[in-house]
């Protein structure tokens, strides 16, 4: 069994009942929830919106490959009408996005996937719910806890 963190967000619609829908099936198709942080309203990082995000962090047990996890949150984007997942490289507005952050201490590099997510440790939004349920967790490249990381952050 593996530990795998994942990040949700979601900007459109009832933002609230979108995580709730999204956790649902995480817990139907992926595995055990056995963390799952506050939901924050955070703002639109990287592209301009009007619509404001509400963001999650997740901790699930699960028997499944880091591929199997990608491929069944995809699907569950998809499900829950993700229509797109960027137009030329910037990001639009989403019904519901589930990133993979975190599986154990795995370090991948493959055109599917990169594990640890390259780019959460710059992300407010991802390290702010992250830190709140996996604080001592390692991140296995910095070889730092996500505490200290998101407390180097903070004072930058
Ligand atoms: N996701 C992005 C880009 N920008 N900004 C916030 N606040 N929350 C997100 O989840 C988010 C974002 C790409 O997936
Ligand atoms: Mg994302
Ligand atoms: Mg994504």
């Amino acid at each position: 069994m593996a530990n795998v963190y994942l990040g949700l967000g979601t900007n459109l619609g009832d933002k609230a009942s979108n995580l709730y829908q999204a956790i649902g099936w995480i817990r139907k198709e992926v595995g055990k929830i056995v963390s799952q942080s506050a939901f924050c309203e955070t703002a639109p990082w990287g592209f301009d919106s009007e619509n404001t995000f509400l963001n999650a962090a997740l901790c699930v047990k699960t028997d499944l490959s880091p591929l199997e996890v990608l491929r069944l949150t995809q699907e569950i984007e998809r499900r829950m009408g993700r229509k797109q997942k960027s137009v030329n490289g910037i990001y639009t507005d989403r019904t519901i996005d589930i990133d993979l952050l975190l599986y154990d201490e795995m370090i991948l590099q493959t055109p599917e996937l990169t594990l640890p997510h390259p780019l959460m440790t710059e992300r407010d939004f991802v390290m702010r719910p992250l830190t709140e349920i996996a604080g001592n967790v390692i991140h296995p490249v910095f070889r730092k806890t996500l505490a200290e990381l998101w407390e180097s952050r903070k004072s930058l």
